[in-house]
C-alpha cells in the first residue's frame, strides 16, 4: 500500500477515508514531529499532510522520491520549498477561505481581551481578590466607535473589517494595492502607512510575511501610534520586531498588544511574557473544531485527487502542471 504521512492529528472522520486505500501514518504525539522525525516518518510517502510549522525542504523532498502532493494545512506556505517541489513535479496546496472567518474571530477575541483586560480580570477573580466592584477597577479601552486599522486587506483582513460594522467603527487599511471589493463590503478607506499608524486605535495585522512586511512594525512605528492604541497580530510573527514591541509597551508608547504569532515561534520574547498589557496565544488563529474538520477534509480530497492523477484544488504552484508526470 502507498504511504501517506500526516504530521498531526485532526478531529472528524475524514482521515478514515484515506486509510481504506492507503497506509496512513499519523504522527501520534500532541506536538509536531521534529525535523528528524519528519524525515524518518515521511520517507517514501506519496503524500504528506503538513502544517505551516513543518519545514518541507529539499532534504525532505529528496527522502520521498514518489511524492505527489504536499497538502499544507494553512493559508501560509512559506515553510515549503515551492520551486524545488515544482521542479520535482509535486503539487503543493494550501487551505484558503476555510479558515478566514475563524482567524478573524480570533483577531477580535484578542482585541477584546486586551482592550477590556480580560485575562487580568479573570486572574483577579480566581486569586480571590474580588472584594467590590470599585469604579477604578481594571479600566480598559472602548472598542465601539473607534478607528480600526487593518494592515493587509486580503480575505482575513476583510473579514476582520466586516465585523467592525456592528461596533460602529471607522475602518482604515493599508495594503499593497487598494481592495475595492473590501471597500464596498466594509466601508473601509485606503490610507497610507503613516495615516494608519497615526489614526488607528486598533491595528490588526493580517498580512502574509513578505520582504516588504518583514519587520514593518518597530520602535519608529510604535512612536507614531497613539499611546492609547492596541496592536493585534494574527498574520505572521516577524512582521513585528518583538523586542521593540516589548520596549514600546513598557514605555507606554502604545497601550497593549494581542499576539497569536511570534517572531521566532515557538519562542516568545521574555520581556513580553512579563508584561500585563499583552495577551499571548500559541498560533491558534484557525483552531476551531469546525475549521480543523474542514481543513482535513480538504486535505483528504486533494490527496485523493492527486493520487488519482488529477489536479487538486488550491494549488499554490500551478507551474507544476508542466512538470508533473501522470
Ligand atoms: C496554521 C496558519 O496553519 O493558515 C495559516 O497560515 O498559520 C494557521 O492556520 C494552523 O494553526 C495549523 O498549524
Amino acid at each position: 500500500m502507498k504511504k501517506i504521512f500526516i504530521t498531526s492529528q485532526y478531529p472528524g472522520e475524514s482521515v478514515k477515508r484515506l486509510s481504506e486505500k492507503y497506509d496512513v501514518v499519523v504522527y501520534p504525539k500532541s506536538t509536531l514531529p521534529t525535523h528528524e522525525e519528519l524525515l524518518e516518518n515521511a520517507k517514501d510517502s506519496v503524500a504528506l499532510i503538513t502544517t505551516v510549522a513543518d519545514v518541507v525542504n529539499k532534504k525532505l523532498i529528496d527522502c520521498c522520491p514518489d511524492l505527489k502532493i504536499v497538502f499544507n494545512s494553512g493559508v501560509g506556505y512559506e515553510n515549503v520549498d515551492i520551486p524545488y517541489a515544482s521542479e520535482k513535479g509535486i503539487f503543493v496546496t494550501n487551505t484558503p477561505n476555510v479558515l478566514t472567518e475563524t482567524t478573524a474571530d480570533l483577531a477580535w477575541a484578542l482585541m477584546f481581551s486586551v482592550a477590556r483586560r480580560i485575562i487580568e480580570a479573570d486572574t483577579y477573580v480566581r486569586e480571590g481578590q474580588f472584594a467590590c466592584g470599585h469604579p477604578s477597577l481594571l479600566l480598559g479601552m472602548n472598542i465601539h466607535e473607534k478607528t480600526l486599522g487593518v494592515y493587509g486587506m486580503g480575505r482575513i483582513g476583510s473579514a476582520v473589517a466586516r465585523r467592525a460594522k456592528g461596533f460602529n467603527m471607522r475602518v482604515i487599511y493599508q495594503n499593497r494595492n487598494n481592495n475595492q471589493k473590501a471597500e464596498d463590503e466594509t466601508g473601509a478607506e485606503f490610507v497610507d502607512f503613516e495615516t494608519l499608524l497615526k489614526e488607528s486605535d486598533f491595528i490588526v495585522i493580517t498580512a502574509p510575511l513578505t520582504e516588504e512586511t518583514r519587520g514593518r512594525f518597530g520602535q519608529e512605528e510604535f512612536q507614531k501610534m497613539k499611546s492609547t492604541s492596541i496592536i493585534v497580530n494574527v498574520g505572521r510573527g516577524p512582521i513585528i520586531k518583538e523586542a521593540e514591541l516589548a520596549s514600546a509597551l513598557k514605555d507606554g508608547l502604545i497601550w497593549g498588544a494581542g499576539l497569536d504569532v511570534f517572531e521566532n515561534e515557538p519562542q516568545v520574547n521574555e520581556e513580553l511574557l512579563n508584561l500585563k498589557n499583552t495577551v499571548l496565544v500559541p498560533h491558534i488563529g484557525s483552531a476551531s473544531v469546525e475549521t480543523r474538520e474542514k481543513m482535513v477534509d480538504m486535505a483528504v480530497t486533494s490527496v485523493e485527487l492527486a493520487l488519482r492523477g488529477e489536479v487538486p484544488k488550491y494549488l499554490v504552484n500551478p507551474e507544476v502542471i508542466k512538470t508533473v508526470e501522470y
